[in-house]
């Protein structure tokens, strides 16, 4: 069955737009946000300009929507600023705006830099620990624990995914580990809207991989499976990327570079 109105929040940027065009038959009406505006509305969308960290707007917005797909935010180590607006308060406005609006599903966008500082020689599942790498991993680890409060205490479903890098193709070697396709990213999100029943699972968004560093057996029931692989462009990039030293933040951490940048200041 067919979504009625599925909300895409962070509209304007790299994933947003790619969900407008893999999504847009997945629900009868698709609603576009985001602080900036996007490039022009098509047939069954409309675009509401709104910043996350404004109470009001965010409630406006996800009233009359039965699904959220929630892309917007900071995506980047950035200031604490920047990162508590769309990243902290900005999920607690969306999860009490579900609460007292229709408790919609939500896809969350999570990320592996929840977990970023495990070493490349362990392997994850659902369960492991988060282990943060800087403040824009915190403040997902955060929205990962605001989503399980929501869940326990007034039952909103939501798909906790810690999405690995999600790229037209994997831009150097540490993405052959963490490579998730455009085509597997929105199958993920169909099926977890889908589903007659998904509770608040963690899932890592990542294409199949050879490293295997994260395990999604507990997910099983959704029925997902990625059909594109990193392996493609393993020999192209083995051969144009020069392998960095065995102590450089790629190699030893899950997270790469994201564990040696520093707290910015505004
Ligand atoms: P992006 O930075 O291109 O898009 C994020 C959008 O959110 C931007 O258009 C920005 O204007 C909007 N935004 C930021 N702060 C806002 C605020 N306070 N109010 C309203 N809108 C605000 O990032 P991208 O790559 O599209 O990622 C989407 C989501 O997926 C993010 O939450 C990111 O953390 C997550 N993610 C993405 C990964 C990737 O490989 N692209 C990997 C892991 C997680
Ligand atoms: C993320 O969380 C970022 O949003 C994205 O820009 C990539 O850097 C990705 O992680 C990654 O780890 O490759």
């Amino acid at each position: 069955a067919k979504l009625k109105r599925l909300l895409i929040t962070g509209a304007a940027g790299a994933l947003g737009t790619q969900a407008r065009s893999h999504l847009a038959d997945l629900a009868e009406e698709i609603r576009l946000s985001d602080m900036v505006p996007v490039a022009g509305v098509n047939g069954n969308e409309e675009f509401i300009q709104s910043d996350l960290g404004d109470a009001a707007a965010v409630r406006d917005l996800v009233d009359g929507c039965d699904a959220v797909a929630h892309f917007g935010g900071v995506s980047t180590e950035k200031t604490f600023e920047l990162i508590e607006r769309g990243n902290i308060r900005g999920v607690y406005n969306l999860y009490e705006a579900a609460r007292v609006t229709g408790k919609p599903r939500i896809f969350f966008a999570s990320s592996n830099h929840t977990i970023g500082f495990y070493r490349t020689d362990e392997r994850l599942d659902a369960f492991t620990p988060p282990m943060a790498d800087g403040l824009y991993g915190a403040s997902k680890v955060y929205g990962e624990q605001l989503a399980l409060v929501y869940w326990k205490k007034f039952g909103i479903e939501t798909a906790r995914v810690r999405i690995g890098s999600c790229f037209p193709k994997p831009r150097n070697r540490r993405m052959l580990s963490t490579w998730l396709s455009y085509r597997d990213l929105f199958s993920l999100v169909e099926r977890c809207f889908i589903v007659p029943r998904l509770g608040c699972p963690v899932i890592y968004g990542v294409s199949q991989t050879r490293s295997g560093w994260w395990d999604n057996s507990h997910v099983g029931y959704l029925g997902w499976e990625p059909l594109d692989t990193s392996e493609t462009w393993r020999e192209e990039l083995e051969t144009s990327e020069p392998q960095g030293p065995v102590d450089a933040p790629d190699a030893l951490y899950q997270g790469g570079g994201f564990t040696a940048e520093p707290i910015h200041q505004e």
